[in-house]
């Protein structure tokens, strides 16, 4: 058995019950106005922007606190390229039938189809991989736990504070997306999840006249009698 780690006091201020709840109702009004945006303009983003983002991915909680993840911040456009060209060729199997028709009628109000010139367009793409095992200091295979629910967690986390920043996101998962490994020169150790597109909306973006579930459709209560 490993040794429990030392304790160190919580630092977490107790806020007013006032205090609370406008927090809350804050951010969730500013996580309400987030969409999902496919249409990039290609002005540059701060990359201090891109660290904070991923800096504030890596306070996820995680599995065992393994922190399973690694992210790679693409702005090179022969990188951009190439994932572009790796994508497409993914996605024009996908939605030629390999995806099957209930999958694409699951997907049409939201028109997407094999193209992804955002993956060129956008400044920024973060490439985030899951760590599926790790290894010690003396190079032993560490098993991970957790590991989509934990880099899942950080990638919610990521979303939120480009978000905040008033940057534009796109969760993109082509599939399979394995080229990611090659073209971020990631080890096998690491599958690759998502791909996140960050940049600003361009000018005339438009998101699909689609909506979110109700409360009630989400929220079940069990409240005390
Ligand atoms: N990977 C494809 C298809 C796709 C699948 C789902 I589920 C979406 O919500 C959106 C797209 C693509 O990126 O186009």
């Amino acid at each position: 058995m490993a040794e429990a780690a030392k304790t160190v006091p919580l630092s977490l201020a107790r806020k007013s019950e006032t205090e609370m709840l406008a927090e809350a109702r804050r951010f969730f009004a500013l996580m309400q106005a987030r969409r999902t945006v496919r249409d990039f303009s290609p002005d540059p983003v701060d990359p201090e922007l891109i660290r904070l983002a991923v800096r504030t991915a890596g306070t996820a909680p995680s599995g065992a606190n393994q922190q399973p993840w690694s992210f790679v911040a693409i702005d090179d456009p022969d990188t951009k390229r190439a994932i572009r060209l790796a994508a497409e060729e993914e996605e024009r199997t996908f939605y030629g039938g390999r995806a099957g028709a209930e999958w694409l009628g699951a997907l049409s109000p939201l028109g997407t189809d094999w193209q992804k010139p955002f993956l060129e367009t956008a400044p920024w793409l973060i490439a985030v991989f899951a760590q599926r095992w790790g290894t010690d200091a003396e190079g032993r295979k560490i098993k991970h736990y957790y590991v989509p629910e934990s880099v899942s967690i950080a990638i919610g986390l990521m979303i939120a504070s480009l978000h905040a920043a008033g940057l534009a996101t796109l969760t993109h998962t082509p599939s399979p997306m394995g080229f990611l490994n090659r073209i971020c020169a990631r080890p096998d150790n690491e599958r690759p999840l998502l791909l996140l597109v960050a940049g600003h909306p361009a000018a005339d973006a438009t998101v699909p006249a689609i909506s979110r579930k109700s409360e009630d459709e989400i929220l079940v209560w069990k409240r005390a009698p």
